[in-house]
């Protein structure tokens, strides 16, 4: 795995229906981030943050809620991500709401088609996110990540980067899911994602779940993770904006980040929707951190080959 991190901060929310995940990025910082993966010989970079249009807390129009606004702060963190791939560093997107996917995987995947790898996404979320202007019950953008990734979406979005669309549904893998709005759903069948929902991982175990997740994985692999902080359980993560019951657990999130770990091909990172406003002196962030440094490869011991 590439041991340098540039940490780029995307304070917005602009795409969330709950506001306050603008302070993700510092309360990441606060909870102590860089020092934390520095404990484990990575070499960090802080970027600091992007600038952008500030929230105008407008209805939706057309089914899109500040797609101006979505349009320009994607657009920055996409050349962001990409300087930081050029300049040989795996990026950490601190989001921000999860609108901000579009610009980091289409700057990935950009990156995966210059240098010739593969890619593959896990997106850890309570959500597909795979909305769009016409079945989204919001107009949030980011319900509509995925879709727009996928190529279903407003052009700018589709088409941020070399290719339209940035990636192939066949390349992700959605784990946690419990929230999936009724058009949603059908897109979901339709396209063909593959999504490791919360019954799966109830009857068959993170163990097994990650396994399956990450089989086909080879060397020439780039591997991004898309780690929506709701993902986890509201019990113990409650500073997000869409709490939904039933989420994995303390455990199940560690395994599931030391799976990763393991594969050794993590290259991209995303950290988003964490709300400050709503959470309780910062655990939530805390947390995220001490997950955040279990997928760098923090393990309580040295492991042998099972
Ligand atoms: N699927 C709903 C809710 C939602 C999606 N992502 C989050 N919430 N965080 C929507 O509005 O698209
Ligand atoms: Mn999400
Ligand atoms: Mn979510």
């Amino acid at each position: 795995m590439n041991r340098q991190i540039a940490l780029i901060g995307a304070p917005t929310d602009i795409g969330a229906g709950t506001r306050g995940a603008s302070m993700g990025p510092e309360a990441l910082r606060v909870a102590g981030l860089r020092t934390a993966l520095e404990s484990h010989g990575l070499a960090v970079e802080d970027r600091g943050n992007l600038s952008g249009p500030t929230n105008p807390g407008l209805p939706p129009v057309y089914g899109y809620r500040h797609l101006e606004e979505a349009i320009a702060w994607n657009r920055a963190v996409h050349d962001a991500i990409s300087l930081a791939l050029a300049d040989g560093r795996l990026p950490i997107m601190l989001g921000g709401d999860h609108s901000l996917a579009i610009g980091s995987i289409s700057a990935v995947a950009r990156h995966c088609r210059r240098v010739g790898k593969k890619l593959r996404v896990l997106w850890l979320d309570a959500h597909a996110d795979f909305n769009t202007s016409v079945i989204t019950p919001s107009g949030n953008i980011h319900g509509m990540p995925v879709a727009c990734l996928c190529g279903h979406g407003p052009d700018p979005l589709t088409g941020m980067s070399d290719c339209r669309p940035a990636i192939d549904a066949a390349w992700v893998r959605q784990i946690g899911i419990r929230s999936v709005d009724q058009g949603e759903k059908r897109f979901v069948h339709e396209a063909g994602l593959e999504v490791f929902d919360m019954r799966f991982i109830d009857e068959n175990g993170m163990r097994h779940t990650m396994e399956q997740a990450l089989l086909g994985l080879d060397p020439d692999t780039h591997l991004h993770v898309s780690f929506d902080v709701d993902f986890l359980d509201p019990e113990i993560a409650p500073g997000v904006g869409t709490l939904v019951p039933g989420g994995p657990t303390y455990r199940e999130a560690q395994l599931c980040m030391e799976m990763i770990a393991d594969t050794g091909l993590l290259a991209s990172l995303d950290v988003v929707e964490l709300n400050p406003a709503l959470d309780v002196r910062n655990k939530t962030a805390m947390l995220a951190v001490d997950l955040i440094e279990s997928l760098f490869g923090k393990s309580t011991l040295m492991r042998r080959e099972a």
